[in-house]
């Protein structure tokens, strides 16, 4: 299988990560850096482009057993990669690169990683992300980077040190956040918030729901930290960045 691809991240994935072995009905060649996440791909959302001649030309989105078709905004443009199809949204400072994979050729993908490409002229003053390394939906049991969005299962980053990046100024669930693995909750949302205090003063509630700390930004943003109670939690472990 072709891949011409070029990941820069780290190479300290490996094949080895997490999950069980498969028997041998998954033939994809995954990047090594991606190995964590595709083998546990989230089941939240899933994706059937329809590839005419090498060419996406409609996207059904299927949420919840629910499919509806995408529209394929003038700002995107979606490439065929192998068993990926990977997603370019240009934005004002920058490009958003989301990739999508098919590991069991049923023509259905679901999304595995995220990488925030900043414009020479990207702007400064945290209205745009930071993050520009590959951000994964799951990790495995290396020191993994996790998108973390609203709209999507609970990050989950597996063990090592994890650094979980909100990138949604919305409802979002961080679902094993380990303060004695290291992980980090970085905030990296592009909303101008560049300090632990400017993050404060949009809190409007922190508070315990049993064992999760949820930290309420307005009606529209909110964080669950699902188990902090338990796995521990501090200001510490926070970084805030745009
Ligand atoms: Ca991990
Ligand atoms: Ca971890």
């Amino acid at each position: 299988m072709s891949r011409n691809e070029s990941h820069t991240s780290n190479s300290s994935h490996n094949d080895e990560n997490g999950s069980d072995s498969h028997d041998g009905t998954n033939t994809a060649t995954i990047p090594t850096s991606t190995a964590p996440t595709a083998t546990t791909q989230s089941p939240y959302k899933l994706y059937d482009f329809g590839i005419v001649n090498g060419q996406v030309t409609q996207v059904l989105k299927t949420e919840h057993g629910v499919m509806k078709n995408e529209r394929i905004d003038a700002n995107e443009a979606y490439t065929v990669q192998g068993t990926e199809v990977v997603k370019t949204e240009t934005k004002a400072y920058g490009q958003e690169v989301t990739r999508y994979v098919d590991l069991d050729g049923d023509g259905l993908y679901a999304k595995f990683s995220e990488q925030w490409l900043p414009s020479t002229s990207a702007a400064s003053g945290g209205t745009a992300p930071v993050t520009t390394q590959p951000l994964y939906d799951r990790g495995g049991d290396s020191d993994d980077h996790l998108a973390v969005r609203a709209g999507q299962d609970p990050a989950l980053g597996g063990q090592g040190a994890d650094t979980f990046v909100v990138r949604d100024w919305g409802h979002v669930t961080i679902g094993d956040f380990h303060h004695n693995q290291h992980d980090r909750l970085v905030f990296d949302m592009g909303q101008g918030v560049n300090s632990v205090q400017e993050l404060a003063q949009r809190v409007t509630d922190l508070r315990w729901q049993g064992d999760d700390l949820v930290l309420e930004m307005g009606d529209q943003a909110s964080v669950t930290v699902v188990g902090a109670r338990v796995n521990g939690i501090g200001l510490e472990d926070l970084d805030v960045l745009s």
